[in-house]
């Protein structure tokens, strides 16, 4: 049969023809005006024009989507998927206009239409679907594959709820609400009603031979696909996230309907659907939950089918999966694939046990994210038993015949087979995820050098001492630059551009053209630019406060941020929009971090207080901003808001000061507004870092040892020169030890670090309110001190006191900032993409950027 039908010519011209003029462009707007929304110009408010040139834009992007499936499907080249439980996305119709180059077409376009675009991109909710850096470096991968045009596509939840609401309430504390980010239609996803697939719960596993069983009965739960595109930028090349969805299989129970219960006829449905209807918001422990654990497999079996299903229609042997498969696991969430490929593999698709294993092991690759061993993934064996029947009975297997190869390997050796085995005694057993992740997978990388090699040394020691070391290597983290540099920080983008006599395309997709700046560090025209693009970054964060929490700031003053907690990757962007940062050499869990700065903003506040009009004159006057959620349950985080937001209410008042020293707390911490405070930091603090969410022992002490910073802070450094971050902190290689001493040796606060002891009394006297409610919070400081904030203290204030002395000398300060910018390249998200697909995905075929653009979807 002919294909297309019709005329082949009229086909290609109506494809290509949607939105090229801007004459194109309002018409497309207004018809999705009347047609999509049904409403009229007279009645179309800013959401409304929102909606219809988001819809507009989406016309492209499926032109550019279908085509580029086209091209993957004919060609049969390997992909790679992104198997991730988070996906921080932030806004995408900006992104969407930048990458695919229309952004002034419809800036003109939505102008002649009466409206301004920068107030309808403000109307977009963030597709918040992730806690933090894990989510948020999913999310720029995804932006980094589809620029780089490789075949990959990413697959998550599509939970109905995405990370909490944060408000303050009146007493200061952090109230949680819903975030209902799906209320309005989202334009920027189609659901795929026809691509479904049965997920089953519970029930029993009977096996039968061969290594094989039979499972059935339990609870059957559809899976509903959501395609969000990806466009690459400056490409056509557009990927793919898929999102699940889960519905019950059938609407209600007939039985119980009929015979008059109701409520016994929805329940089952009610419970499918519960389980894509929220994200944990808990970052590295949420282990025990059923419900969690039900979306992990709900997902990770729906993504197998849907890979396998993609598989088949290439019609090859089964045993050529890992040749036309990469499956890259983001930590240990998605870990039951490997279980439930052997599932597949085993039980439906007639493979051996050794056969299906060779698969497996050929197919997976696991990202490790943190060492910290109560973030390690463990499940109770009965949780498992009871949910997964058939996936507990596989575990044991493969644990037996690993077990059986070690023993091989090192016989007798009775502790190391305890340590590395799938399941940890105790009671309950649990089965440790991370150990099954590494040895059903090909390869497993770390997040940062010394990440890397910590993961080698501490949990995978065994592993490494087993398979050997090539198994296990190093994938920096990185950042896009679309998103943390052109769209965050257009001013930064444009003057860079005009600076290196560049387009932007050339380093925004080769960030280390930047180093071409470090030639223009003499000349002062351009380093004027600069700090002008900070100024003006600073005034819209300025507003931004303004409109928000009512308040004017003085924008000449420096500005210091701290947002989230251990967040590497937000350290890089603050570089990438020029700012500078101080890093802490000991680390310590994240909101007491925060602690150290809010006492350190204290001990600031009470020194202006006590210094004369004269002395106040040379004060160097600083804003500081805090940003972040903390985990619902985290009581003392909770405590640290409080703490933070009443100081303010205090401090931004008192006339003595104000204009010297101000703090604000800006409440509901997502990425559209990390996209407006980065840009304008003059200083970031990353004074607690990655991992490092509660404790940590063994890990700490070995970071400390080494007698370095941690993760990728010491690469950073390496690249843009210590002299242009600080560091600060003790560099005792003893923090166990430490913490003997202030366990058994306690010395009190005031004799110990009377600066901090100062702070800590100004909050108990009740300088900032009630001080009893604080108590648990400064008895952390003031008891065992697990943190060390007394042993870090005075060389925190220190440290900032160098950062007032630097920026004294503005001239020097802006050429430390183009320095560390310039000095950025590597920390792009392309380089990070690069390395995956080099290291794992070895044969993944890139696809030439004109063949696609060729190839029309008919
Ligand atoms: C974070 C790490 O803490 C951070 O340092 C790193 O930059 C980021 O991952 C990206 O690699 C992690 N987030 C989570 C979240 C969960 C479990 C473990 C980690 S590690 C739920």
């Amino acid at each position: 049969e002919k294909w297309p039908r019709g005329d082949e010519k009229v086909w290609k011209a109506a494809i290509r023809g949607v939105d090229k003029d801007v004459s194109d462009i309002t018409t497309s707007v207004v018809h999705h005006v009347q047609t999509s929304l049904a409403r009229q110009a007279h009645n179309l408010d800013n959401f409304g024009a929102y909606q219809a040139a988001a819809l507009s834009v989406r016309d492209n992007l499926l032109v550019n989507w279908n085509e580029t499936q086209l091209h993957f499907n004919r060609s049969g080249s390997k992909r790679a998927y992104y198997l991730s439980l988070e996906f921080l996305m932030g806004r995408t119709l900006d992104n969407a206009l930048l990458n695919l180059g229309l952004k002034e077409k419809y800036n003109d376009g939505i102008d002649k239409l009466g409206f301004n675009l920068e107030d309808l991109l403000d109307q977009e909710r963030d597709a918040a679907l992730g806690n933090g850096g894990l989510g948020r470096l999913a999310a720029c991968y995804l932006d980094s594959s589809a620029s780089q045009e490789l075949p990959l596509w990413g697959y998550g939840l599509r939970y109905q709820y995405g990370i909490f609401q944060q408000l303050i309430g009146p007493d200061g504390s952090q109230l949680e609400a819903p975030d209902p980010w799906l209320q309005h239609d989202n334009p920027w996803e189609l659901p795929r009603l026809d691509v479904t697939y049965e997920i089953r719960f519970y029930g029993h596993s009977e096996r039968i031979e061969d290594g094989k069983a039979i499972w059935s009965g339990g609870q059957e739960v559809l899976a509903i696909a959501y395609d969000v595109m990806i466009p690459g930028y400056d490409t056509k090349n557009t990927n793919n996230l898929r999102l699940w969805e889960s519905k019950p299989k059938r609407g209600f129970d007939l039985n119980s309907f009929n015979a008059g219960d109701y409520e016994r006829a929805v329940e089952s449905s009610n419970s499918a659907a519960a389980i894509t209807s929220v994200l944990y918001p808990n970052d590295h422990t949420t282990f025990g939950k059923e419900l969690r654990l039900k979306q992990q497999y709900f997902w990770t079996a729906a993504s197998l089918a849907d890979i396998l299903r993609r598989f088949k229609n290439l019609d090859k042997p089964i045993t050529e999966f890992p040749d036309y498969v990469s499956i890259q696991l983001n930590d240990t969430h998605p870990t039951l694939a490997i279980p439930e490929l052997m599932r597949i593999l085993v039980d439906e698709e007639d493979v051996s046990w050794t056969n299906a294993w060779d698969i497996v092991t050929r197919t997976f690759f696991f990202t490790n994210h943190t060492v910290l061993p109560e973030a390690l993934e463990k499940w109770p064996v009965p949780l498992m038993q009871h949910l997964l029947p058939r996936h507990m009975q596989i575990i044991f297997d493969i644990n037996l015949v690993f077990l059986q190869a070690v023993e091989k390997k090192f016989p007798g050796d009775r502790e190391r087979l305890a340590r590395m085995s799938l399941i940890e005694e105790g009671i309950p057993q649990n089965i440790r995820m991370a150990n099954l992740a590494c040895i059903g997978s090909h390869k497993v990388n770390g997040v940062a050098e010394l990440h890397s090699e910590l993961v080698r040394a501490t949990i995978m020691k065994d592993f490494v001492d087993f398979y050997g070391v090539s198994k296990f290597f190093n994938v920096t983290n990185g950042i896009t630059p679309r998103r943390w540099l052109d769209q965050c920080n257009p001013g930064l983008s444009k003057l860079i551009s005009e600076t290196l006599k560049l387009p932007k395309a050339a380093f925004l997709k080769d960030l280390t053209k930047l180093e071409g700046l470090l030639d223009h560090l003499d000349d002062p025209q351009f380093l004027k630019k600069w700090a002008a693009v900070k100024q003006s970054n600073k005034e819209r964060l300025a507003h931004y406060v303004e409109t928000t929490l009512g308040f004017t700031i003085n924008t000449q003053a420096m500005f210091d941020v701290q947002i989230k907690a251990s967040d590497l990757l937000y350290c890089q962007i603050a570089l990438l929009t020029a700012s500078l940062t101080a890093f802490a050499r000991v680390q310590g869990g994240s909101f007491w971090r925060q602690t150290l700065n809010i006492m350190g903003v204290i001990h600031r506040y009470i020194k202006l207080k006590t210094m004369t009009p004269a002395e106040r004159k040379k004060a160097n006057p600083k804003v500081v901003f805090f940003a972040g959620k903390a985990a619902p349950g985290y009581y003392i985080a909770k405590l640290t808001i409080r703490l933070i937001v009443n100081v303010a209410r205090i401090i931004n008042e008192d006339p003595d000061t104000k204009d010297l020293l101000s703090l604000f707390f800006l409440p509901d911490y997502s990425v559209s507004l990390a996209e407006i405070l980065i840009p304008a930091s003059d200083i970031s603090q990353h004074i607690s870092t990655a991992g490092t969410e509660a404790s940590g022992t063994s890990n700490m002490k070995f970071w400390l040892e080494r007698r370095t910073p941690y993760g990728a802070n010491i690469e950073i450094a390496e690249e843009v020169g210590e002299s242009n971050v600080f560091f600060f902190g003790h560099l005792t290689p003893a923090v166990e030890e430490l913490r003997y001493q202030h366990l058994y040796h306690p010395v009190p606060l005031e004799q110990k670090c009377p600066a901090l002891a100062e702070a800590v009394q100004a909050v108990a006297s009740g300088l900032f309110g009630d001080g009893g409610v604080y108590e648990p919070l400064l008895n952390t400081i003031r008891q065992n001190d697990y943190y060390l904030l007394t042993e870090d203290f005075d060389s925190y204030i220190q440290a900032l006191a160098l950062v007032d002395e630097a920026y004294q000398d503005r001239m020097e300060w802006i050429k430390k900032s183009v320095r560390t910018t310039a000095k950025m390249g590597k920390f792009s998200s392309d380089r990070a993409i690069q390395d995956y697909a080099q290291e794992c995905w070895v044969s993944s075929e890139r696809i030439v950027h004109n063949q696609c653009i060729d190839l029309i979807g008919l």
